[in-house]
């Protein structure tokens, strides 16, 4: 989670001579970009204990113009870890002019700092823990194949074994997907009843279908796991609400096949996780959440870096998060080698993972991922390097599933 304030340096910041800015005054940027994060995440203010280091690089003069950023770095019990930087966009030009001042073609650092805040047991409104933090293996997905990674499981009897594998790996929801005899990708009713099962024999970990299926296939088809009921039904759907370039193909998700999804995901007795892969659909759920036709709370994977959608930087996720409802939960799904980059950025910001041999076959460069189990557990010690917990399935059940 990321926070930026822009702020013009004014004649009573100058305060050594030649309209020198004191290095106190950022402190107090650097404060007020904090105390910003601590309100995001927690909804209290929080007080500075302390500074690791701080570093004044470059001057900062009365006119000058400075953006100040703060990230969370790591999560204490009852503490946030935070990292600064200050940069200087615009600066002042006095002998030039008397009202003169130059954006700078490149931003220059002016000051770093990175240091410990705490919110007082006494007026904090959460119990000084982030929430715990989901991780979603996506273990088959439609378009990975054997022949890319020999671990990915086809048969219902490979999927359940995965899907036990990633439970005790940290898992709490497995993103399910099913393949045809010859390996390719399937939403057969019947096939997806087998897998379910073999997973449920093995595991009470949460199973979210697929409805987006493969490029191409239509409604019908894609809806085939939301037929099942009783024992064997879902407990939550995926809901694609927009198109995208897919690759080399256009994944297409129009109007009425969208809310014709919803309806049967709702009929099903499922929770939707909405997919967004792009700004525009952030306005086409607000639009969906208008009519009633998704209520709230709602719960968003967030999947950055798909080729024809939106790229898998930190600025895009943040956007993102952003502008998600009030109220809702999001988990984030990097594909190929940002898959880790990204997760990490979602665990700081408070959100969820995914990871899985659906978007990501490497456990590192050039190192295939034997399943996605491997996945899972790296995704786990990376929730617990930074603070966090790894949610349990009883906890994923009651963190997003509508009751
Ligand atoms: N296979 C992609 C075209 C979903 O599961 O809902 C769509 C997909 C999304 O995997
Ligand atoms: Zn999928």
């Amino acid at each position: 989670m990321k926070a930026t304030l822009r702020v013009r340096m004014s004649t009573h910041d100058g305060h050594y001579g030649g309209h020198l800015v004191d290095g106190a005054r950022l402190l107090q940027l650097f404060g007020d970009v904090a105390t910003e994060l601590c309100i995001r995440s927690g909804g209290d203010e929080g007080l500075f204990r302390a500074y690791e280091f701080v570093e004044f690089l470059r001057p900062v003069r009365a006119g000058d113009y400075l953006e100040a950023e703060g990230e969370i770095v790591g999560w204490g019990r009852t503490s946030i870890k935070m990292e600064f930087v200050a940069r200087k966009v615009i600066a002042a030009a006095p002998t030039t002019g008397e009202s003169a001042g130059n954006f700078l073609p490149e931003a220059e650092v002016v000051a770093r700092a990175r240091g410990t805040c705490v919110i007082p047991e006494s007026v904090r409104r959460w119990d000084g823990r982030p929430l715990p933090c989901v991780i979603t293996a996506a273990i088959v997905g439609a378009e990975t194949t054997r022949e890319q990674n020999p671990h990915l499981p086809i048969t219902a009897e490979e999927i359940g074994e995965e899907a036990r594998r990633c439970t005790e790996a940290g898992a709490s929801v497995i993103h399910l997907h099913v393949r045809d005899e010859r390996g390719g990708p399937s939403q057969d009713t019947e096939r997806f009843r087998a897998a379910i099962r073999a997973i449920r024999a093995r595991t009470d970990i949460i199973i979210q279908t697929s409805t987006g299926g493969a490029v191409g296939m239509s409604v019908d088809e894609r809806c085939g796991p939301l037929a099942l009921r009783g024992s064997d039904a879902p407990e939550m759907a995926t809901l694609n609400v927009g198109s995208i370039n897919f690759g080399d193909e256009i994944f297409a998700n129009p109007a009425p096949l969208v809310e014709e999804v919803a309806r049967r995901i709702r009929a099903a007795g499922a929770t939707p996780e909405i997919e967004l892969y792009d700004a525009g659909h952030l306005d086409i759920a607000a639009e969906l959440l208008k009519r009633g036709i998704i209520t709230p709370p709602l719960h968003f994977q967030l999947v950055l870096g798909v080729r024809g959608a939106m790229g898998p930087s930190a600025r895009n996720l943040d956007f993102l998060v952003g502008a998600l409802p009030a109220r809702s939960t999001w988990g984030v799904a990097g594909i190929g080698r940002h898959q880790f980059p990204l997760a990490d950025l979602s665990i700081l910001g408070g959100g969820n993972v995914r990871v899985g041999l659906e978007d990501n076959i490497y456990l590192e460069k050039g190192v295939l991922a034997e399943g996605s189990a491997p996945l899972v557990a790296r995704a786990a010690e990376m929730i617990r390097a930074r603070g966090r917990t790894v949610a349990s399935v009883a906890e994923a059940r009651t963190l997003l599933l509508k009751t």
